[in-house]
């Protein structure tokens, strides 16, 4: 009887805790190999991190181009849409024929349907303040190619393209060389308003500032076209003739079409009158083998890569420098032959 009464409680106490551990669940062993190298909290926060992080093939973006107004421009568009396709990037893509309302349509269009980011050049410098901070109100970077705008930088998360001062400098130079340091010149103009041509005028009379026999007469803007170049420089001529010893042209196109003015007018373009101008596309290349330019400044279109790299780093949140400047050179036609066949643009 004695031995029950030990035994009974035993064996009550042996039933009750084979009961509790039936009853409690299991613990979750099974890990995945990524989870199992990190604690459980860090590896759901990387997981949500990873899952915002964009690839090119996952990216989304828009850009608004200004036209297709010149030799430069068809060939940056070439660059952006092929850079593009080469990565499998969805852009949405838009033509302004030069009318900034038509890029400010545009930047409202990829805002409303969310793209990842937003690539402009703006036709001109001023007038962008409204819109861009619709884009940055929307979460939407935007970044600058090609062309400034007068802007805060908070509006803008980087800008890739040329030192348009530098290359008016450049011109200038080469100006002093060609015409002996003295000379009356004729300047056609960009876009009015554009970075462009606003810096192109002030680099090029920067640099022929402390040269006095150098002297501009004229200066109109041919928009960057072939068609308005060779426009007005018929008028320069009706106005000026003979007197006119070098045009600046702020771009191929406009020197290309002048060109044509001057050699309907009688003269001789490139030795009668010199001319130097600026982006170095092959028509550039082409004159100057034959004799009609002294002169071209390159100012480089092929910026698609580099857009797209900046891209998909401002879209996953990474620094990048406010300015990603362009590398350019200078060719003059002792050397256009040899180089005209290796000319991407
Ligand atoms: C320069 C670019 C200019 C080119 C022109 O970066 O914006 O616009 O010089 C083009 O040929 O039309």
């Amino acid at each position: 009887m004695r031995m029950q009464k030990l035994l009974l409680p035993l064996l009550l106490l042996i039933l009750i805790t084979a009961l509790a551990a039936c009853a409690a669940p299991a613990a979750d062993t099974s890990q995945s190999a990524s989870d199992a190298a990190q604690p459980a909290d860090s590896s759901a926060a990387s997981s949500a991190g990873e899952a915002t992080m964009k690839s090119y093939e996952d990216m989304v973006v828009g850009y608004a181009q200004i036209g297709a107004e010149s030799e430069w421009r068809t060939a940056n568009t070439a660059s952006i849409k092929e850079e593009a396709g080469n990565l499998g990037v969805e852009l949405k893509f838009s033509d302004a024929q030069q009318k900034q309302e038509n890029q400010i349509k545009a930047i409202r269009s990829f805002i409303a349907q969310q793209v990842d980011v937003i690539g402009v050049s703006p036709v001109v410098e001023t007038g962008w303040e409204t819109v861009f901070q619709e884009a940055k109100d929307a979460g939407i970077p935007l970044i600058l190619v090609d062309r400034r705008a007068d802007v805060p930088e908070d509006l803008y998360a980087t800008y890739l393209g040329s030192d348009f001062v530098e290359e008016g400098r450049k011109a200038g130079n080469a100006m002093i060389e060609i015409l002996g340091g003295e000379g009356k010149i004729v300047e056609l103009v960009g876009t009015v308003g554009s970075a462009p041509a606003n810096d192109r005028a002030t680099g090029f009379r920067e640099a022929i500032a402390d040269t006095p026999g150098m002297e501009i007469i004229a200066s109109q803007s041919g928009d960057f076209t072939r068609a308005k170049g060779k426009e007005v420089m018929e008028a320069f001529l009706k106005t000026y003739g003979d007197e006119i010893n070098a045009l600046y042209a702020h771009n191929d196109d406009m020197a290309i079409g002048a060109i044509q003015a001057i050699e309907e007018y009688g003269l001789k373009p490139g030795e009668d009158i010199k001319i130097v101008s600026v982006d170095a596309v092959r028509g550039a290349f082409e004159a100057m083998i034959e004799g009609k330019l002294n002169c071209t400044v390159e100012c480089n279109p092929l910026l698609g890569p580099q857009f797209f790299d900046l891209a998909l780093k401002v879209v996953n949140g990474e620094e990048v420098p406010k300015w990603v400047p362009s590398e350019e050179s200078i060719f003059f036609p002792d050397e256009a032959e040899a180089l005209l066949p290796t000319r991407k643009y």
